[in-house]
């Protein structure tokens, strides 16, 4: 199917965060989103990007982002149209900018699926209608602080809690939240990355608290130290910033980095390479679950979509959009029974509010094709 597009726009928003949300790497107050949106002769579609302001988590950021969206990669489409499946090998030319990529091609896809009047979901190969959700839960001032938040969430209906970890803020932190809520929460902790293989000893402490993982221990290049600390660890690791693309994946699971895969797709390039992690691990027996760029609304339709997938057999950080913002782009998505349902309307299944967006937006430019 050929999608023909007449134009794209980039569109630059500023989405105040309930809380901060603080990770080793910085703290979040105001996710700053480059949303995407193409237009076709008789539909939009729109996606959102990964990024985040600053190259932290991952070498993109919103500005390059943008700039190579409009330098780069939309001039790259064929004027005369294109199907989903051809985006991705004409940006392959231009190495990296995945998180670009992806909301690039996810744009297209929905545009795509609303002409065919399909869904993410079951376009995707979704095979149940709504998903159990977990909650990232950033590092706080103090472990009460903490307690608390934790027991908010577990309030809510999370049905697994993450907690964000860096050297000073892990053993004591993960062992009151296990003292307090119990061996029956689904726990499971996250460092992105702030360790090194030194550390091994110390991480070894984790293995009392019976956690479902731990999520990129070591640097993101770390592939065969992660594999040495698989062997040191009875913590399973996963890994999120390391796995980029398939290729990535098949590498850590020959390897034995990691025996869990968080899932995003912008970090891969979009849901077609998301789908194929997927895919290559449950043919590996490697559970994998959804994780989260604190999306709103737009993204987390799409991602709730992908959760929804039979290998994803773990709770992902698709949390409820009350978690993050006070008013979201789309229609809330809303936690019932811990779950959240996957959208069935064509598309994303979500439509992004122009009073909202009008609301936040902090720049607009407008690419012809
Ligand atoms: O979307 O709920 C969310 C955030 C989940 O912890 C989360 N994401 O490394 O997994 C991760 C982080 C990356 C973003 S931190 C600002
Ligand atoms: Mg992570």
């Amino acid at each position: 199917m050929k999608t023909k597009i007449s134009g794209v726009e980039l569109r630059r928003i500023a989405m105040p965060l309930v809380a901060p949300f603080r990770t080793s790497f910085g703290v979040e107050t105001t996710r700053d989103v480059l949303l995407v949106r193409v237009v076709t002769t008789d539909h939009e579609g729109w996606a959102e990007c990964g990024a985040m302001s600053e190259p932290r988590y991952s070498s993109e950021y919103v500005d390059s982002a943008r700039h190579v969206l409009r330098r780069f990669l939309i001039p790259a489409l064929p004027k005369d149209g294109l199907d989903v499946h051809e985006v991705g090998r004409v940006l392959e030319p231009f190495t990296g900018h995945r998180m670009a990529k992806s909301a690039l091609q996810t744009a297209v896809l929905d545009a795509q699926l609303r002409d065919a009047d399909q869904s993410f979901g079951s376009y995707l190969g979704a095979a149940r209608d709504r998903v159990p959700c977990g909650v990232s839960v950033g590092i706080m001032d103090s472990v009460p602080e903490l307690l608390d938040a934790v027991e908010r969430y577990i309030a809510e209906g999370y049905v697994r809690i993450k907690l964000k970890i860096e050297p000073g803020w892990d053993l004591g932190p993960v062992r009151a939240v296990r003292e307090r809520f119990g061996d029956d929460l689904l726990l499971q902790v996250d460092a992105n990355a702030a360790y090194t293989l030194s550390d091994a000893q110390h991480l070894a402490g984790l293995d009392d608290f019976g956690l479902q993982l731990i999520e990129q221990p070591l640097a993101n290049d770390d592939m065969v130290q992660h594999a040495a600390l698989a062997k040191r660890l009875r913590t399973p690791i996963c890994l999120d910033e390391s796995i980029k693309s398939a290729a990535h994946a098949a590498a850590a699971i020959s390897l034995g980095a990691c025996s869990v895969i968080n899932i995003k797709p912008g970090r891969v390039g979009g849901y077609l390479e998301a789908r194929r992690i997927h895919d290559l691990a449950r043919a590996h027996g490697i559970p994998v679950w959804c994780g989260g760029m604190l999306e709103t609304g737009i993204g987390r339709a799409a991602n709730v979509a992908l959760a929804a997938l039979p290998g994803f057999t773990l709770p992902g950080d698709t949390s409820g959009s009350s978690r993050y913002f006070a008013t979201d782009v789309t229609k809330p998505f809303v936690l019932s029974d811990g779950h959240l349902e996957v959208p069935t309307g064509p598309g994303l299944g979500v439509e992004p509010r122009s009073d909202v967006l009008d609301e936040v937006t902090t720049s607009s430019e407008w690419i012809s094709m």
